[in-house]
């Protein structure tokens, strides 16, 4: 029995499916999941001391790569300071003021420890301001496991066939309404049947969890406009893209500005992190300024604050987004070239350094898209990478991303190995 094997058989017996979050279980992709050991930079090594090129970095937050020096010096130089407090610290002033200053239209940012904190918070905030009860959320977005959120859902909850779960109270989830991605008619038919209802609007400027699906043309732009005009909130979940796409994120890539912001993942750089802000008007109604209620022993962490402004300081000092932008774009276009040699259909959306292959041979802008295109031929491509050595996520509804430890050496050998498997596997 392999280390794999027999941690894997000790798990399910302490935790719900093995696993501590759900698409970890590699439900989607069979076979047991294989225990991670280590990282360094762009590569993994599970337990049996195989090595992968990692494209899933933890889902989003390692652009730096794994076990990045400054950011472990970071961590264990706070460490020896004291891991927490539940007190104000310098760090945590230090990082608002670099996230305020990063992105456009956040005044005032609240750190908590996770994204879904982040999301659940924002959207409390949002019905708190305006004294209204529903929110618009899209078919196939994640926002995290709050409840409001648990209907339609992307990510682990789409790939294990429960984007509406059970336990979220009927009279609360007939509150969340749910649009197509990229379809502002259908926005604006929810705003036309409930002008007066509508506390938020949240979306995933560009779609992160029903594999990457970027805004069509003039969609950002189109929920701007109808949230101001009816008085709404408009909420921009940059969990995923948030410091990934550039330092202000995807409203600075499309000159759009939400109302409040939730980030995390490489805001944390590797540690329990997430933060919502936006502008003063909003954020000044949280307690205990305000009457909206929000808190946390560990907001704020020490350890995942200097994490976090390592991961900053390394971005602001190098700039990376143009290269990590063209490492992905050799690798997806390599990758695409070896589908089309072996006549396998195939097409990709790219956003910067987030990206995914679908097997499918027509564009890919929504779920529905999505969910056509995501077949048993992904389960072949997931298991032959895993192989050879690439470690992908195991879901056709997630996200790869390429950051500053893949090397140009990194990108040949992936393009390579797709060659070889695509090859084999055929048209
Ligand atoms: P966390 O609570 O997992 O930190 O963040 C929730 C969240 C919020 N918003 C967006 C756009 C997100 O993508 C996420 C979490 N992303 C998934 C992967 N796509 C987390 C992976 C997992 O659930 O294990």
């Amino acid at each position: 029995m392999s280390e794999s094997e027999s941690l894997w058989e000790r798990s399910c017996r302490v935790i719900p499916g093995g696993v501590n979050s759900p698409v970890r279980a590699w439900k989607a992709v069979g076979g047991e999941p294989r225990f991670l050991a280590r990282g360094s930079g762009s590569r993994v090594i599970d337990e049996e001391g195989r090595e992968y090129i990692d494209y899933v970095a933890s889902w989003g937050p390692l652009i730096l790569g794994h076990a990045h020096p400054a950011v472990v010096e970071a961590v264990e130089e706070a460490a020896r300071k004291g891991t927490t407090f539940g007190a104000p610290t310098r760090k945590e002033a230090e990082l608002a003021e670099r996230i305020v200053a990063a992105v456009p239209s956040v005044d005032s940012v609240r750190l908590v420890s996770s994204g879904t904190e982040a999301t659940m918070s924002a959207l409390r905030l949002a019905r708190g301001a305006t004294g209204r009860d529903r929110v618009i959320k899209f078919d196939g977005c994640y926002h995290g496991h709050g409840d409001s959120f648990l209907v339609a859902a992307g990510s682990g909850a789409l790939t294990l066939g429960v984007p509406d779960s059970p336990g979220v109270p009927g009279p609360l989830a007939e509150l969340t309404l749910v649009a197509p991605y990229n379809d502002l008619g259908a926005v604006e038919s929810f705003f036309a049947e409930y002008p007066q209802e509508i506390a938020a609007v949240i979306v995933e400027p560009v779609a992160g969890n029903m594999g990457c699906v970027p805004p069509a043309e003039g969609f950002l732009e189109g929920l701007r406009a109808l949230t101001s005009r009816y008085g709404s909130v408009l909420i921009f979940d940059e969990v995923i893209t948030g410091f990934r796409l550039q330092m202000g994120g995807a409203q600075e890539r499309y000159g759009v500005y939400p109302d409040l912001t939730t980030m995390g993942k490489v805001l944390g750089g590797g540690l329990p992190l997430g933060a919502y802000g936006g502008t003063t008007n909003l954020m000044s109604q949280l307690a205990p300024e305000g009457p909206v209620y929000q808190a946390g022993t560990l907001s704020g962490n020490p350890l995942a604050v200097a994490a976090g402004l390592a991961t900053l300081k390394e971005l602001e000092a190098r700039d990376p987004y143009e290269e990590i932008s063209s490492k992905t774009a050799r690798l997806v276009d390599g990758w695409l070239q070896a589908a089309h040699a072996a006549q396998i259909p195939a097409t990709a959306n790219r956003v910067g350094s987030l990206f995914t292959l679908f097997f499918h041979d027509a564009p890919i802008t929504c779920l529905a898209e999505a969910q056509v295109a995501v077949s048993d031929r992904f389960v072949d491509w997931f298991q032959g990478m895993l192989e050879s050595g690439v470690w992908l996520a195991p879901s056709g509804f997630e996200c790869g991303f390429v950051g500053t430890a893949h090397s140009e050496e990194d990108i040949d050998r992936s393009v390579e190995i797709a060659h070889r498997l695509l090859g084999n596997l055929g048209g």
